[in-house]
């Protein structure tokens, strides 16, 4: 092994992260401190000490990836891909490389504090954890007299997410916990999904790249949307030979690699569907026997699309009528081995439900579901839940039961969404709790007060659009905890903050994967917590026990809950490291392993072409295009989307990462920013609609994106100086985002209904 320079370049990091797998640090003598320093050394410290190797699952991104961790002398040195691990398969995105420097940020929030000064002055004293834990539990037991247990809403995301808003909430009896991932993120898709075939997609979407021979990406920004495993499965099929259509108004970076890029105009993807169903249906090419086996209305459906031609749609889109034909019939020539695949972020316009059912719509004529090469059914893991007594208040957040399985996997679409509208829940009659539809309520106690708040892991003001809305409800609120990592500028607002223990420095439930092959995952501290941090199933635990849920909190240690579910299939934690971390189970991909038996949880066990379910709701019944509002003139559409390196609004100011891509640009059409006289490289604010302003932000002009819309990475823009390497650079498409659509059926935020103009005297 060749010595490693521990003098990260830019390049070497990229090198050793991506090719090698490889990330070194820190010295072999450093201390914690200097490791806390990011000091560098050239001792190869890999070759001496105490190693020890630990299990993890990545929390630098939802997505999970099953993590080996390397600790030499209590200093974690090195992070690679579990290979026996189906997301990860040994691999990791360099975001995964980066987690090393994520956990030795020196600008962690290192002990509890109480708020001394004004809330938003990020004045603070520090306190021991039982101060701080009784302060909390003695607050929210003061807003529960007063005002009831729904007073409490409970927001929460990473990886600890389900101790506060599944399993806290649900034990205090709380329906308003929320989490982004849900509302903010997935929740059209997973609730077209459910309306359409009868189960919700979650996380993963279950695409059988093994042998898929032509697929489409709508909006899907694969490589700059840097889920690792997606990535791999991309190149495999691409190097097959598959066929690649990507939709984007951008030139992305996947769009490079396409067969067809269809620059659609921002908004009308519906429109895109609808034709390439009218195309499928009067040219009689889809999968007629499938559609007549497994499909309820295709009349219906067939009478519906008739009108909308590829020359309609051509006249929304901006698309040729004759690509919009052509890529049918890619798409036709390949079924089933071919597939409609949405991006996993999917609130856009506030019409998402119906284009996320368009979407399926059109796999269910290729005869997707269900089959070799098309997208295969996830089976759920076989595990006993940790045995609780009966909630009172269940499946309010996205998440449900009390763990951590892939990202919303299990949404509970049950009945309780429905109890839920006659409180704070405007949309459709079920689903999880919209989480940017709590803040009104913090404002204005309507349709009942909620005063205090627990965010656990959540970034209020980078990830909720309008954010002066919800600094508001941070003023108006009787009591505000927030448990983080890091001082985001959520934190202060707060008036208690506990410091959470990273992911490498704790154990977290059981992962319980719904997959191809489902499988179980497990973390374990691969060091011990620096400064005063906990890990966050303890901090749950003393509160809970604080505020009289003792009974729901029965368990000592994390590690004897885990070993207590691992019985029901005769594991133990250490059985589980033994075996490299990971227990796989077997799967029910395609249709022939249902034995004739339907798979579709639809009241048919159908596909639902038309959906009776929102006919007698009110919806359309079969998804109609809704054109979205222009952009003012002088303004531009704001779309966002991700850096391969970066992780929302979380991993700017992590060391490694904020290195190789400080700050985001803003991507202007070259034609537009002529016009404007801004040249490539010029910095500008940003301006939207309701005189919300960002920046200052490097211009990138260039030929790759519509000149109706601009473009910029999610996530910088911070306004926090504990943020030290991300305070103040770029911007931040949050601040500019005032305004939200509301999807009528899932609840969903469409974020993509805000324009920016940008403005060079400002700067
Ligand atoms: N404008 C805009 N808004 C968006 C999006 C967008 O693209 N643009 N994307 C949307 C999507 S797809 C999603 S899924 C959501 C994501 O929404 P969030 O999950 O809220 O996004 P992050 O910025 O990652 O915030 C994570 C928070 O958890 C903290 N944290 C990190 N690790 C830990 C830990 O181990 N323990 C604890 N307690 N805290 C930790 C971080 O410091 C941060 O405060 O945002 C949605 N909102
Ligand atoms: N590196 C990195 N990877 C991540 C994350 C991260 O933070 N960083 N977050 C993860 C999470 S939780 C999520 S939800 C995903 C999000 O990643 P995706 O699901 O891929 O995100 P989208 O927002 O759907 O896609 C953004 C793309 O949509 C294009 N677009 C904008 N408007 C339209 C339109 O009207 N029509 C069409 N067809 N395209 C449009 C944009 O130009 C951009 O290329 O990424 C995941 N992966
Ligand atoms: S995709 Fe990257 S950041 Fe996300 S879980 Fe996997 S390795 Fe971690
Ligand atoms: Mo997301």
């Amino acid at each position: 092994m060749a010595r490693i320079k521990l003098d990260i370049s830019r390049r070497s990091f990229l090198k050793g992260g991506l090719a090698t797998g490889g990330l070194a640090l820190m010295s072999p003598t450093a201390s914690i401190d200097s490791a806390v320093g990011m000091l560098s050394a050239d001792d190869p410290w890999y070759r001496e000490g105490d190693i020890k190797t630990t299990y993890n699952v990545c929390d630098v991104c939802p997505w999970r990836c099953g993590v080996v961790v390397h600790t030499v002398n209590g200093i974690v040195r090195k992070i690679d891909g579990n290979p026996a691990d189906p997301k990860s398969r040994g691999m990791l995105c360099a975001r995964g490389q980066g987690g090393v420097s994520f956990m030795y940020d020196p600008d962690r929030l290192q002990s509890p504090m109480i708020r001394t000064g004004e809330r938003g002055s990020g004045q603070f004293k520090e306190v021991t954890w039982e101060e701080a834990l009784d302060y909390v539990a003695a607050a929210l037991l003061q807003v529960k007299d007063k005002y009831g247990e729904e007073a409490l809403a409970v927001f929460g995301h990473t990886s600890g997410d389900h101790w506060f808003a599944d399993h806290f909430a649900q034990a205090w009896g709380t329906p308003n916990a929320a989490k982004p991932s849900s509302s903010l993120c997935l929740s059209p898709r997973d609730e077209a999904a459910t309306l359409t075939y009868g189960s919700a997609v979650g996380g993963h979407e279950p695409v059988d790249w093994d042998s898929i021979q032509a697929f489409t990406l709508i909006g899907s920004h694969i490589g700059e949307d840097a889920r690792n495993t997606l990535m791999q499965d991309f190149a495999n099929a691409q190097a097959r030979g598959a066929k690649v259509i990507v939709v984007d108004p951008r030139f992305s970076s996947v769009a490079a690699k396409a067969d067809y890029w269809l620059p659609i105009k921002p908004g009308t993807d519906t429109a895109l569907m609808l034709a390439w169903m009218n195309v499928l249906i009067t040219e009689s090419l889809y999968d007629a026997a499938y559609v007549e086996e497994w499909t309820e209305g295709l009349e219906e459906l067939a009478a519906h699309v008739a009108e909308f031609t590829p020359d309609w749609a051509a006249g929304i889109t901006d698309l040729p009528a004759a690509q919009i034909r052509e890529t049918a019939l890619v798409m036709a020539e390949n079924m089933p081995a071919a597939a409609v695949i949405p991006g996993r972020h999917v609130t856009w316009y506030g019409n998402d439900s119906q284009r996320m059912r368009s979407t399926y719509l059109v796999n269910a004529l290729l005869g997707t579901y269900g089959r070799e090469g098309g997208m295969y059914f996830n089976k759920s893991v076989y595990l006993d839940h940790y045995p609780l007594p009966p909630y009172t208040v269940t499946g309010s957040s996205g998440g449900c039961s009390a763990e951590p399985g892939e990202e919303s996997a299990e949404l509970p679409l049950g009945p309780t969404g429905k109890a839920r509208a006659d409180g704070v829940r405007e949309s459709f009659m079920r689903g999880p709790t919209a989480m940017q539809e709590l803040i009104d309520p913090m404002i204005s106690g309507d349709p009942y007060p909620i005063r205090a708040l627990v965010a656990y892991g959540v970034n209020l003001l980078n990830s909720i659009p309008n954010p002066e809305r919800t600094i508001e409800a941070l003023k108006a609120l009787d009591f505000v905890v927030a448990i983080d990592v890091l001082p985001q500028e959520h934190i202060a607002w707060a008036d208690v903050v506990l410091p959470e223990a990273t992911y490498l420095e704790r154990y977290e439930d059981l992962w319980t994967v719904p997959h191809k092959t489902p499988y179980i995952a497990m973390r374990e501290p691969a060091a011990d917590p620096l400064y005063d941090t906990k890990p966050g199933w303890w901090i749950s635990r003393e509160l809970g026990m604080r505020v009289g849920l003792e009974d729901f909190y029965k368990w000592e240690t994390i590690e004897e809950w885990i070993d207590k579910r691992l019985v029901s299939v005769g594991s133990s934690l250490d059985d589980m490291r033994a075996q490299g971390g990971v227990i796989v189970q077997k799967g029910k991909p395609y249709l022939e392993d249902f034995d004739g038996a339907s798979p579709f949880h639809t009241a048919s066990g159908k596909i639902n072409l038309y959906s009776e379910e929102l006919a007698e709701a009110g919806h359309d019944p079969m998804p109609v295009y809704e054109p979205t509002d222009e952009p003012p003139t002088g303004y531009f559409r704001l779309l966002y989307g991700r850096s391969p390196v970066h992780t929302f609004a979380k991993t700017q100011n992590t060391p490694v990462l904020n290195d190789i891509d400080p700050e985001n640009e803003i991507w202007v059409n070259v034609d537009a920013a002529e016009q404007l006289g801004v040249k490539d490289g010029d910095y500008v604010m940003l301006e939207n609609q309701d005189g919300a302003r960002s920046g200052p932000v490097q211009v990138k002009a260039t030929q790759r994106i519509r000149s109706d819309a601009v473009f910029m990475v999610h996530g910088f823009g911070h306004n926090s100086p504990g943020l030290t390497r991300a305070n103040g650079k770029g911007a931040s498409d949050t601040k500019l985002q005032t305004r939200y659509k509301l999807d009528p059926i899932s609840g969903g935020a469409g974020m993509r209904v805000n324009f920016v103009r940008l403005d060079k005297e400002g700067v």
